[in-house]
């Protein structure tokens, strides 16, 4: 398998992007080896610089739940860029987005567009600060929600992948309002609240974590913090950058039949396109401006683009079977994923939920962040590396999700299983 053309794109890019990459965690540091750089996508498959094929399990971290380049995504981003690019006004397009979300996720009434995840949660969170005028918040140790100042504390994600969970040129005064409990833990949360009675202005969760490796809440969790916010006049954060239309069109919230005030999305309702948003109850989004006081704005803020790509991906998400099929395959994947490491004898735990996944090398449960960092990276990377040699893209990364999409086929499926079985026979 050649890697020249990436590796001279690799040199290259260093000499003019820091660490010649534009997010840390696709440098591969955590895996070893140097970056694949990608020249096309196709349905499941994408093709490197050098010519090489592979199944695709990233999907560009999330958005992509159709695959690459489906028709109706391509034919509806060439109409609308045929139209304009960009107004930085508003346009017909927004509103049928934000219709839609709003119809899908009933605790959403009313949602305003972003341009990444990272604005959408950052929004969220000075939202609930300025109605609650409280400044107190508490994440969750191994979730990740983007880059801002204040959500760079214990995070996951790149910041898991390279053991460094909080981040340089972060203000102490702006960390000291994060106040962080494991994942999974009601009664830490129930503490923090006790302790900094009348303080706390939000929660915020992946209420299916994602950045930390795949974990899912433990019976009673989200309720338990649904619960302590009501309690305590604090706001209840989802953020579903991830999850949101990723394990329903409801998503984790429908699922697990907790009713957030707030949720962020991102990725999927994109379609591949720069996007995100946050939304809740009508007499929360009051608060934002020009409404209320609370100031978010972004020139590319409902980008038509962006906004007819996840347009597409969402009205194929609405067909008949699209989450069943994203089940199936997924069990699929995770059966043949634990079985391939019971046949090599090396302790591993899957943990799935519908079509997002993480295979941990560790005999588990994985309840939690200390759960995930405690399982063999080494391994992991020794593995993730003997993938990539047989065609099998993954998060180069131990503490991210392996995602399937509608675009896989069964017969792929089972092309990633036999890889994996062979891959941790190889690697033991
Ligand atoms: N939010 C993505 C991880 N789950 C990573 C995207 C990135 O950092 O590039």
């Amino acid at each position: 398998m050649g890697m020249d053309r990436s590796e001279a794109l690799f040199d290259r890019a260093k000499r003019v992007i820091p660490g010649g990459v534009n997010s840390p965690v696709r440098a591969f540091r955590a895996v070893g080896g140097k970056p694949i750089f990608i020249k096309e996508g196709h349905r499941s498959r994408i093709e490197d610089a050098d010519g090489n094929q592979y199944i695709d399990f990233v999907a560009s971290w999330g958005p992509l739940i159709a695959g690459h380049a489906p028709a109706e995504v391509v034919a509806a981003v060439s109409a609308a860029a045929s139209q304009g690019t960009s107004f930085g006004a508003s346009t017909e397009l927004e509103i049928a987005l934000a219709e839609k979300i709003c119809a899908h996720v009933p605790s959403v009434e009313m949602v305003r567009l972003t341009s990444s995840g990272t604005e959408a949660t950052m929004s969220a969170l000075r939202l609930a600060r300025g109605i609650t005028g409280r400044d107190g918040v508490i994440k969750m140790e191994g979730c990740y929600h983007g880059h801002a100042d204040h959500l760079l504390v214990k995070g996951g994600s790149g910041l898991a992948t390279f053991g460094e969970p909080d981040s340089a040129g972060v203000p102490a005064d702006f960390a000291a309002h994060t106040l962080t409990a494991p994942f999974n833990d009601i009664d830490n949360v129930a503490r923090i609240f006790e302790t900094h009675n009348g303080g706390i202005a939000a929660v915020i969760v992946e209420p299916i974590a994602g950045n930390m490796g795949v974990i899912p809440p433990a019976p009673g969790y989200l309720d338990g913090l649904r619960d302590l916010c009501t309690k305590h006049g604090a706001l209840l954060i989802f953020d579903e950058v991830i999850t949101g239309f990723r394990v329903g069109l409801g998503g984790a919230q429908a699922q697990y039949r907790v009713t957030p005030d707030l949720t962020c999305f991102g990725k999927i309702i994109g379609g591949g396109l720069p996007v995100g948003a946050f939304g809740g109850r009508r007499d929360l989004m009051a608060g934002l401006a020009p409404l209320g006081p609370v100031y978010q704005a972004g020139t590319l803020s409902g980008n038509p683009l962006a906004v007819s790509a996840g347009l597409a991906v969402l009205s194929i998400l609405e067909r008949d079977g699209a989450y069943d099929q994203l089940e199936k395959l997924g069990a699929k994947l995770g059966t043949g994923l634990k079985k391939a490491a019971q046949n090599a004898g090396v302790p591993a735990t899957l943990n799935r939920v519908g079509s997002m996944m993480t295979l941990f090398f560790g005999p588990g449960p994985i309840g939690n962040f200390a759960d995930a960092a405690a399982c063999d990276t080494d391994r992991f990377a020794r593995f993730y590396r003997a993938m990539l040699s047989k065609g099998i893209y993954l998060a180069p990364s131990a503490f991210e999700a392996t995602f399937v999409s509608l675009a896989h086929t069964e017969g792929e499926i089972e092309q990633a299983v036999d890889a994996a079985q062979q891959a941790l026979e190889e690697t033991r």
